[in-house]
């Protein structure tokens, strides 16, 4: 028997309380309490789903991307999402959930992901704009996540941010392109832009005297900032990049505060925010219906494993 093993629960408790005040990663073996690991299911779940959610806005640009280039930017930026997901659904079994039981969670609405993917994507410069604000704001969001106080979300979230960066980079440089098009293309960046400002600011979460879950997860270290905190962080990083791109902001209350050193900036309508995440924005049915058709016409592939994984453990019972 181990140490660990004979300790009782006040012991763990103050030995995992020391751990995630040292800034020691927690993990998957070692003890935590119940509420611990719930929230992380919770937030890993949502993160997940959000990245498979996620292929479907721009991954309905595919067939409609104005070059080849273009496609073969895109369809790798939809496969790297994909491969998101994945790694953040191997970071939550590994507290104990079924990647097959969260996927039913999701298609069941007893799951969220995140707000913004139920939004449409209008035009190809809604393509250029994601790239820019959504996974920028994603990489405001996730690179303090790399710091988080769970081993496997941490981790995953090194490579996640890596490739983030990259997606952010080619949204910009496509509308870098088209700015320097034709009136019609600017128009295009500026009318996708004024669409996906608010959206993006939402993604960071209500505000902070709002939010439930902040508190508990700081002192927990999985967030290692309040959701205002990351959404100031955004707009101070997204004034400068709109400047030089050439584009408003659609913002009439932006503008820098000296004496804060930061920009303020107006509220975002929270109240459709909660309409979006209680199911009720422009895109919520269409993006569940076909995540659930996707699942159900994937079942065979999922039967023919699991077949080849029987047949497999059958013939190397016979060989022993
Ligand atoms: N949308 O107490 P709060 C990507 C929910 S993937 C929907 O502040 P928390 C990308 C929240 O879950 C982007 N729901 O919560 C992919 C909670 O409800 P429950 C995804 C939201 O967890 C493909 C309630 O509101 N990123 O970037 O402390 C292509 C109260 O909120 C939202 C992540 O998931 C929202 N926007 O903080 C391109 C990052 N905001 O669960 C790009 C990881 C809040 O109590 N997650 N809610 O029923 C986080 O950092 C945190 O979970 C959040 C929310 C900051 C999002």
């Amino acid at each position: 028997m181990t140490a660990m093993a004979e300790l009782g629960e006040a012991e763990l408790q103050q030995h995992f309380d020391d751990r995630v005040a040292k800034d020691q990663r927690i993990e998957p073996r070692d003890w935590m309490p119940e509420a611990y690991r719930k929230t992380l299911v919770r937030q890993i779940a949502q993160h997940a789903h959000s990245e498979i959610i996620g292929m479907q806005p721009e991954g309905n640009w595919l067939t409609r991307a104005p070059s080849l280039r273009r496609k073969a930017i895109l369809l790798a930026k939809v496969q790297d999402e994909a491969g998101h997901g994945l790694y953040l659904y191997s970071a939550a079994e590994s507290l104990g959930v079924d990647r097959g039981e969260l996927t039913e969670k999701l298609i069941d609405s007893r799951q969220k992901y995140s707000s913004i993917f139920n939004y449409p994507t209008l035009t190809f410069a809604d393509i250029g704009v994601i790239g820019w604000l959504v996974d920028g704001a994603a990489i405001c969001n996730q690179v303090p996540l790399c710091r988080t106080s769970y081993g496997p979300y941490a981790r995953a979230m090194v490579r996640v941010c890596k490739e983030e960066s990259f997606h952010q980079r080619q949204g910009y440089e496509s509308l870098m392109t088209m700015m320097g098009g034709t009136d019609e293309q600017r128009e295009m960046v500026q009318d996708a832009t004024d669409r996906w400002w608010w959206p993006s600011l939402m993604m960071f979460g209500p505000p902070d005297g709002d939010s439930p879950n902040t508190q508990q997860s700081m002192a927990w270290r999985i967030k290692r900032h309040t959701n205002d905190e990351l959404r100031q962080k955004f707009v101070d990083m997204s004034v400068p990049q709109a400047e030089a791109l050439g584009v408003t902001l659609p913002d009439p209350e932006l503008h820098w505060n000296a004496e804060r050193g930061h920009y303020d900036f107006g509220e975002p309508d929270w109240s459709e925010f909660k309409q979006v995440v209680s199911g009720q924005g422009p895109c919520n049915e269409q993006r569940l219906a076909r995540r659930r058709r996707a699942h159900e016409e994937g079942q065979w592939v999922r039967d023919a494993a699991a077949a080849y994984a029987a047949k497999q453990a059958a013939t190397e019972e016979e060989a022993r």
